[in-house]
């Protein structure tokens, strides 16, 4: 089961924040006397007859950072309370991903070797390739220099804004602007994410995607769990493949030494725009 987290990363906990949404029934009357809700249901009923969408709330866009190596899918995350609207990975960025970065510049790690030395900068690479069969998992063992180098390269080669999310941006996508525990929702459930135990099919890391039932509302993997995600303040979100539901959570925070890499610390992008 989950391991607690190791005396050498400090973690806090802090209350969820965010925007809440309100739900059907919250809507006050309008001015026309019809209440909001009431609306609401119309809008919906409206939508499953004329598109079939069953009610379903609209996708949200989605884009894709290409020519960099496999192309990068991006989701939109609408306007949020601290800031204005931008897109995330829907994914964690892959071994596949970052090794076209290494192979197109010659990165070695840029001269910040990590304070880790038993887990030196992508010491999981061989020849400077993913290890077999390890293309669609995510890339680990990268501090926070490593991790921003990759979004300075994605930024130059595509001329869009390329960087590691903020923690509000990261908890907002996480959240969906709720106040929601999990990506999913309040309920903790072992199945939905790769987390410190081998019973949800993966005893370290999964390939991205592994769990589409535990997507946000945005539809973004792996947000709980997987690979822990450096943001651009040092901290890093989501909890790793090892430790426990209190970990992965969205409002879990664990602030890092920018310079340790680590085979569970990855990395997700955020472009501007
Ligand atoms: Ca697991
Ligand atoms: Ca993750």
């Amino acid at each position: 089961m989950g391991e607690e987290p190791s005396n050498s990363t400090r973690y806090r906990q802090r209350e969820p924040s965010g925007p809440t949404v309100p739900t059907i029934g919250s809507y006050a009357a309008n001015n026309r006397g019809v209440r909001d809700d009431q609306c609401a249901m119309r809008s919906m009923l409206t939508c499953v007859l004329l598109c079939g969408c069953h009610g379903a709330p609209p996708s949200p866009p989605v884009d894709r950072l290409t020519g960099c190596g496999p192309d990068l899918e991006l989701v939109r995350i609408a306007t949020g309370r601290d800031g204005p609207a931008f897109w995330i990975g829907r994914f964690e960025v892959t071994n596949a991903q970052f090794a076209a970065f290494v192979a197109a510049t010659g990165y070695d790690g840029g001269g910040h070797p990590s304070s880790k030395p038993t887990e030196p900068f992508l010491g999981h690479f061989q020849d400077g390739r993913p290890p077999a069969g390890a293309d669609l998992h995510p890339v680990c063992n990268l501090n926070l220099h490593h991790a921003r180098a990759f979004c300075r390269w994605l930024s130059e080669r595509t001329g869009r804004r390329v960087r590691l999310p903020t923690d509000a941006e990261w908890e907002l996508a996480a959240t969906g602007g709720t106040d929601r525990v999990y990506p999913w929702g309040d309920e903790w459930d072992p199945m939905r994410c790769n987390w410190g135990s081998p019973a949800d099919g993966f005893a370290q890391s999964a390939p991205v995607g592994s769990f589409p039932a535990g997507t946000t509302v945005d539809g973004v993997h792996d947000m709980a769990g997987n690979i822990w995600e450096w943001t651009e303040a040092g901290n890093l979100r989501g909890g790793p493949w090892c430790m426990n539901e209190a970990t992965v959570r969205c409002a879990w925070i664990a602030n890092e030494d920018d310079d340790r890499a680590d085979d569970k610390f990855g990395l997700r992008v955020v472009v501007e725009g």
